[in-house]
């Protein structure tokens, strides 16, 4: 009722594909909020109304402008406000540019549809981070890698003809969150996606996309320029040019690209640019002609900053022949090209040194690279977090990661502040999220996965709102504003990580899953390349568990900055939760809680699972109060999930035991 009276009609002036797409959002939103008809009006008519502008539409905005409201607001940010005009309450909704008044509609709807008071509204947002990014690991032939959600949603032997209906429901979801770039393709990149008939698909999908306010970018083959010789690898190595090299110092191949990029932006203006995975898993890259990660980049950036379109190159590298320890890599290879890189290259790296694991300490290049900024790669799709069968709320890990201090600047200098610009003063700044959508009824998989996608959204807009808050909106969103219902909801989302964590790698164990699949565990695994077995992890030995990474093992401490180096290095000030990432620590050691090592290490796997057991039965108390087809398929997961934390704690356990030699303690 309240709502309704203070919405009497909705004025949202002026013409272009955005705004017209701000009208059917509010008008459809506050159809389906409001149970009523909407009534849109050119100019007020003496009633409560909502009112949606940019100051060249809208006098009342052009007022807030010339009070310096929208002086903070940049391209996307927007303000809602409330101003009296005689007796009416105008809604409004400001911004500088029409994209910004998308967002500012879809906070609007999110502050009704989560039931919060809307009658003297105050709301500035901007975004903190300028390139927020879905990163699809999609595959040309419509296999998705490390997806859990069906095929591709891309339907490139439709495209460009056929624009099916999702990818316009993909894009409102996104923008609803804030998002605003896409990259389509695999890093693990096929060349054929630069063939013109492939650029023509593109384009029509970033018509798509364009009035979202999202642009598209490509994952590219360092390879691309040359000749295919090498179809036997999958297309990894070939290219699709006719050049015998591809070294970026030669001028035929910098010519080649500057082309290419050419024929793109004719296609797609505002092309956003290239993600590129180099020497890396065995990708082509400069490495292959003894050129630096900096000559490969700066070559591709060259191209695009005519453009004013950016380079990813992605840090994630290492090499089991080089460095007796994996997570070093990235910085050995790295830190010393700090510096070097052109102003429209990012260093993209993923938030630890090591691969996505369910907990691992940042990656120490955010720390140490002073000198060029540094894009975060998260994984939103579970590769290593149960696939899409595992309810795990990511929210809390990423929130952690975030507040992670790396010391760069001083006490302070989180990893928020790095990749937000803030504590390096810069305007490069991004943030990209490993996608978890697919083709599926639902996009992710699991109706929880949604959750994930819809939290990078926020937390890339704004990494301070806390994971309650996002747990609650969506769950009031998704499900459902019951008390009860949001009350359990949360508590099953709020701990879920750190029970998955608990049942899969407690106390800063890692890379123990099973092979390839990377879904269950797989402790045992000591065949094949070494620094992909689970015996080069954890160590387990006679002695104790952990891989010795201080200042007289591997010394990885030492890529961190004072004082986070001698606290890790020390086993009596390590953080708990990276105790086995950092040391190797004896059986019988006493843990804070008074244990030794192997009872705490049963306790965690215990409390994985119990949390698990609860999760079951806190969401079967939900019985009839949401949607019965989300509740039986999220019944379902859930049952499998208890079932596999008590497949990890029972191998993982056993596995250790034979090490450790100790009774397991029974439980209490
Ligand atoms: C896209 C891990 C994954 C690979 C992935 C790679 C990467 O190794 O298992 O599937 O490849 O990371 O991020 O490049």
């Amino acid at each position: 009722m309240q709502y309704r009276h203070a919405i009497a009609s909705v004025i949202v002036p002026g013409e272009g594909k955005t705004l017209r797409i701000t009208r059917s959002e509010l008008d459809r939103g506050l159809r389906g909020l409001l149970g009523a008809e909407v009534r849109f009006r050119a100019v007020a008519a003496g009633e409560n109304s909502l009112v949606v502008g940019t100051p060249e539409h809208l006098d009342i905005v052009r007022q807030l402008q010339r009070q310096g409201k929208l002086q903070n607001l940049g391209g996307e940010g927007y303000l809602i406000t409330t101003v009296m005009s005689g007796k009416n309450r105008f809604i409004v909704i400001a911004a500088n540019r029409d994209v910004g008044l998308l967002y500012g509609a879809f906070h609007f709807l999110r502050t009704l549809q989560t039931h919060k008071p809307i009658d003297q509204l105050d709301i500035v947002s901007a975004p903190r981070i300028g390139y927020r990014l879905l990163d699809h690991w999609d595959n040309l032939d419509g296999s998705v890698e490390r997806g859990y959600a069906g095929k591709s949603l891309w339907k490139w032997n439709e495209l460009p003809g056929r624009i099916d209906n999702r990818y316009l429901d993909y894009a409102r979801a996104n923008a609803s969150i804030g998002i605003n770039g896409t990259v389509l393709n695999n890093v693990n990149a096929n060349p054929l996606i630069l063939k013109p008939a492939y650029l023509r698909k593109i384009s029509a999908l970033a018509d798509v996309f364009r009035p979202y306010g999202i642009r598209v970018f490509l994952s590219v083959n360092f390879s691309s320029p040359i000749k295919a010789r090498f179809e036997q690898e999958g297309n990894r190595k070939g290219g699709i040019g006719n050049l015998q090299t591809a070294d970026p110092l030669d001028p035929k191949v910098r010519l080649w690209w500057k082309d290419k990029v050419k024929e793109i932006y004719r296609l797609i203006p505002d092309f956003g640019g290239f993600v590129v995975k180099a020497s890396s898993e065995g990708m082509p890259g400069p490495q292959d002609y003894r050129r630096t990660h900096a000559q490969g980049a700066n070559m591709l950036a060259d191209a695009l900053e005519p453009f004013h379109g950016v380079i990813m190159w992605r840090a994630f590298v290492y090499n089991a022949d080089v460095d007796a320890d994996r997570v070093k890599r990235a910085q050995l290879e790295f830190l010393p090209l700090d510096g070097m890189f052109r102003p429209n290259v990012f260093v993209q790296a993923k938030n630890g040194p090591l691969d996505f694991q369910p907990r691992e300490p940042v990656q120490p290049l955010f720390g140490s690279m002073a000198r060029t900024p540094m894009m975060l790669e998260l994984q939103i799709t579970q590769e290593y977090l149960g696939h899409s069968n595992h309810l795990v709320y990511l929210a809390p890990m990423w929130k952690e990661y975030f507040q992670f201090d790396l010391f760069s600047k001083g006490t302070g200098s989180t990893l928020a502040g790095v990749v937000d610009g803030s504590v390096r003063n810069s305007h490069m700044t991004g943030i990209a999220g490993v996608a978890n959508t697919g083709n599926d009824r639902n996009w992710c998989g699991h109706f929880f996965a949604q959750a994930n996608w819809y939290a990078f959204g926020r937390l890339a807009w704004d990494h301070s709102i806390s994971a309650d808050q996002i747990a609650d909106e969506w769950i009031r969103m998704s499900l459902s504003n019951d008390s009860r219902t949001v009350t359990t909801v949360s508590s099953i989302m709020m701990g879920s990580w750190e029970a998955c964590i608990n049942y899969m790698t407690p106390l800063g164990l890692h890379h123990i899953m099973e092979v390839d699949v990377h879904y269950g565990p797989g402790p045992q695994h000591d065949k094949g390349r070494e620094d992909w077995r689970s015996t080069y992890y954890h160590r387990a030995d006679t002695i104790g568990l952990g891989f010795d990474r201080s200042s007289n093992g591997s010394n990885a401490v030492g890529q961190y900055l004072p004082p986070l180096r001698a606290i890790f290095d020390n086993l009596e000030t390590c953080p708990e939760p990276y105790l086995l990432w950092f040391h190797h620590v004896r059986w019988d050691y006493q843990m804070r809680s008074g244990r030794t090592l192997w009872e705490e290490l049963c306790q965690k796997y215990f409390s994985g699972t119990d949390y698990v057991r609860r999760m079951n039965e806190q969401w079967l108390s939900l019985d009839g109060t949401v949607d019965p087809q989300v509740f039986s398929s999220v019944r379902a997961k859930l049952k499998q999930q208890l079932i596999d934390a008590a497949v990890w704690r029972d191998t993982c356990l056993d596995y250790f035991q034979k090490f450790s030699k100790r009774p397991i303690p029974s439980r209490k």
